[in-house]
């Protein structure tokens, strides 16, 4: 009996990869017409430079400035095991065609450092994190960057360093259409494993054996040389953590125990049926 339990929980253990548990850290559509967190997963925007405010049910970030970022807020999110998964997808859209700049428009997933965003504070001059840097117009060198909090501001200064190639080959942002982007941060056993893409396609798809950060409490939006009007909507930020192995084996028990159970039942029952003498 032992045995067959033990090879039970070994089975459970082993049975292929275990399902992530997704959750939606923030779900951000600015249908409250308002910047200010009003609702679970409605989040608080900040910005560095400019004006931002809800227009027509999307945020509105006017008169960027160069090298300039928004934040928005979100629950605090450690990256533990092989597998474990933050990611930021939204919509956006220049309000006039960008100019051609090789680090036109950039998103990222950060660390606060400690001190929370607040507007158009230092607050955010120390934030780390990594970021994805997309360039507009003609130009095509979209790059990741890993950013350590040393230099102002976030998302921009001197205090990054790119993780592998360039892509040289995907189209920079052009025009004023809706585009969609999302990038997202993947723990290895080593390192992370940082993905974006662009209207559906792969941009950008590196690995860092020397993460800044595996804990997250911030996104944010940059624009470098630009200085068009910014949209965006939908904003949505989602944490998946895979099973620690120990929580794997308890549920493995569980459902050892619950067969044992049953099996104990069905073998008193049959026992109490049998046929005396
Ligand atoms: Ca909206
Ligand atoms: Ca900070
Ligand atoms: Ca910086």
């Amino acid at each position: 009996m032992k045995k067959s339990i033990l090879g039970w929980v070994a089975l459970c253990a082993l049975c292929g990869p275990a399902r992530a548990d997704v959750v939606t850290h923030i779900s951000d559509d600015f249908s409250d017409g308002l910047r200010t967190k009003t609702g679970a997963t409605d989040t608080n925007w900040w910005r560095t430079n400019g004006t931002l405010s809800v227009v027509s049910g999307q945020l509105e970030w006017a008169s960027p400035g160069t090298f300039q970022a928004i934040t928005g807020d979100v629950p605090t999110s450690t990256l533990v095991q092989a597998g474990d998964t933050i990611e930021l997808t939204f919509n956006f859209r220049f309000a006039a065609a960008p100019g051609t700049q090789a680090s036109g428009f950039r998103f990222g997933i950060y660390n606060q450092s400690g001190t929370a965003a607040t507007d158009v504070a230092a607050s955010t001059d120390n934030d780390k994190g990594y970021f994805a840097n997309i360039s507009t117009g003609a130009t095509m060198a979209h790059q990741v960057r890993r950013e350590t909090g040393a230099t102002l501001p976030i998302i921009a200064g001197t205090d990054f360093t790119q993780i592998g190639a360039n892509n040289t080959t995907s189209p920079g942002i052009t025009g004023t259409l809706d585009q969609n982007a999302s990038i997202k941060i993947i723990k290895t056993a080593s390192g992370v494993n940082i993905v974006a893409s662009v209207n559906g396609t792969e941009y950008l798809n590196v690995v860092d054996a020397s993460p800044v950060t595996l804990t997250f409490d911030e996104v944010a939006f940059g624009s470098a040389s630009n200085s068009q009007t910014l949209l965006f909507d939908n904003v949505v930020v989602t944490f998946s953590a895979v099973p620690e192995p120990s929580s794997l084996i308890l549920v493995a028990a569980g459902g050892a125990c619950l067969w044992t159970r049953r099996r104990f039942a069905f073998k008193k029952r049959r026992d109490s049926e049998a046929p005396v003498g």
